[in-house]
């Protein structure tokens, strides 16, 4: 048993586990559903309905080590959002480093919230002061919460931020992506030309890396093979990114199985982008992201 398990009063139904590639695991069951959450990234990596497959996909060929990227569930993205000018690494460095978990505690109705918190750490040492806590609730939907404070007495903190989920889907082929109709967005398959949504439903049918600009929207991901829809709620993010690597991105993806492109479909909620967020100092944001599934008519 890892030793952050002595160092918490955790509630009934969670638990810390030695988890895959020893990585400390906060286990969590609710009378709804059941989740797992890495101090690792403060990383989402499990969520399932009781009766329903796993809402959350996690690559079966993914890292579990200490400073790579967990491949799948739900990376913290932050400060940045893909490579960066004058930065090391993709997506920033939230999702690499070791979280703390502060506090677990369990509402009157059994949901149980997870309070995760990136310590201090030499990357940020770039920025202006600020602290970042990943707020987790499990009940029969899974809400997250990714908040930045601005620590700063005179800068501010600019930032990008996002919630990168990876779904599971039964196969890729028969999903569709609903919500986005209208929104501009950047096609990073075609040097990310600038282009308008004008269809009702995104399909696959190749590799797919879009970044919608300037858009608030619920997304309804459905789903035709496994019968479910799944609702992408958002607050405070004008960003929402669709991605799936497809056939040779996947193949050139050392933690991700050559075939696990048909099991997944990424769809993201942040502020990225001409979306990045200025921060003026003392202030607070928070990024907002309620997953809900339901069974298709
Ligand atoms: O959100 C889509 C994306 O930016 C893709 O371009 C792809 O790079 C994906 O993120 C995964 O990035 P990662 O650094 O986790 O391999």
């Amino acid at each position: 048993m890892s030793n952050t398990a002595h160092q918490y009063k955790l509630p009934d139904g969670v638990s810390i586990l030695d988890g895959r590639g020893g990585l400390s695991v906060v286990s969590v069951k609710t009378p709804w559903s059941s989740a797992e959450v890495y101090l690792h990234g403060a990383h989402v990596t499990h969520f399932q309905k009781n009766g329903e497959p796993p809402l959350i996909f996690v690559s079966q060929c993914s890292r579990f080590a200490e400073g790579q990227p967990i491949r799948g569930g739900v990376p913290i993205i932050f400060p940045w959002f893909g490579a960066c000018e004058g930065r090391k690494g993709q997506h920033g460095f939230a999702r690499n480093a070791d979280w703390k978990l502060n506090a677990a505690t369990k509402d009157e109705q059994g949901r149980v919230k997870l309070e995760f918190q990136l310590p201090d750490c030499s990357e940020a040492e770039a920025f202006p002061k600020f602290t970042l806590k990943f707020f987790v609730t499990v009940g029969e939907i899974l809400e997250m919460e990714l908040q930045t404070t601005n620590l700063s007495a005179s800068d501010n903190l600019e930032f990008e931020d996002c919630l990168h989920t990876y779904f599971t889907v039964g196969d890729i082929a028969a999903v569709s992506v609903h919500g986005l109709k209208g929104a501009s967005y950047l096609d990073k398959t075609d040097n990310f030309a600038k282009k308008v949504e004008n269809d009702d439903a995104i399909h696959f049918n190749s590799e797919t890396d879009r970044p919608y600009l300037n858009t608030t929207a619920t997304v309804e991901i459905r789903d035709a093979n496994l019968g479910r829809r799944i609702l992408v709620e958002k607050e405070n993010s004008a960003s929402t990114i669709v991605w799936n690597p497809w056939i040779a991105k996947a193949q050139q993806l050392s933690d991700f199985g050559d075939e696990e492109y048909k099991q997944m479909v990424c769809v993201e909620s942040g502020n990225v982008a001409v979306n990045k967020l200025v921060l003026p100092p003392g202030k607070c944001s928070s990024l907002r992201v309620r997953l809900k599934s339901k069974k298709s008519a």
